[in-house]
């Protein structure tokens, strides 16, 4: 079977969660270059990949795909190694609760909201930061009353849910706002501290 490859840009959160699965898979893979920022946006032949026009996109073999969690879960469960979800029922229905809540409103609050505005933007929106703040903390509050005992999100496992979070926390953190937020929750900065050290992480750190 053919080398996989990605296509995206580095920033890209949803790219970085792809890229740490595949790492931690350890699954080699060639990342296309795809800037969906740039003056010109995407070149013509991406819609072929991705309708919508986001970045990531994969192709493996005759199979394209798009949407994050399509890839990851396609990525765990096509290739060898450490399985990145729990066979068992409710863990498996907690991971893609915390996957699905990532997508829905952690993305658009902690990221956007906070990260991208205080961050990325000058001026930034005051008004925006400060209305995202308050779902920002229930979305901490609530990823923290969802983890299990144990060094990660499901517990002893690492799973899908970790690697989904993780470059959303990142991002998040480098906002005064966010890094103040994160220490509210003594257990997910407990957690971020483990994640961040992971070779995965440094590897596309670096
Ligand atoms: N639901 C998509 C979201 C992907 C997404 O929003 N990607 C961002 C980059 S992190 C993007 O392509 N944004 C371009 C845009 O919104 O125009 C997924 O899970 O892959």
């Amino acid at each position: 079977m053919e080398t996989p490859r990605l296509f995206g840009a580095k920033y890209s959160v949803y790219v970085r969660i792809a890229q740490l699965v595949l790492a931690e898979k350890k699954v080699g893979y060639e990342l296309v270059p795809i800037d969906i920022f740039a003056e010109d946006g995407a070149p013509d032949w991406y819609a072929t990949l991705h309708p919508f026009g986001k970045i990531p996109s994969f192709q493996h073999g005759a199979l394209t795909l798009f949407e994050t969690s399509a890839i990851t879960r396609y990525v765990d469960e096509a290739f060898e190694g450490t399985p990145l979800q729990p066979d068992e029922p409710v863990a498996r229905a907690v991971m893609n609760q915390i996957i699905g809540l990532l997508d829905a409103y952690a993305y658009p609050s902690l990221v956007w909201d906070v990260f991208v505005e205080r961050c990325e933007r000058s001026p930034s929106n005051e008004e925006r930061i400060a209305a995202a703040l308050p779902r920002a903390r229930l979305v901490l509050g609530t990823l923290s009353r969802l983890k299990r005992e144990g060094p990660w999100m499901l517990g002893n496992q690492l799973t899908l849910a970790d690697l989904h979070a993780g470059p959303m926390l990142e991002y998040f953190k480098r906002a005064p706002e966010g890094a103040a937020l994160l220490q509210e929750v003594p257990l997910l900065e407990k957690w971020w501290a483990r994640l961040k050290h992971r070779e995965s992480f440094r590897s596309l750190s670096s």
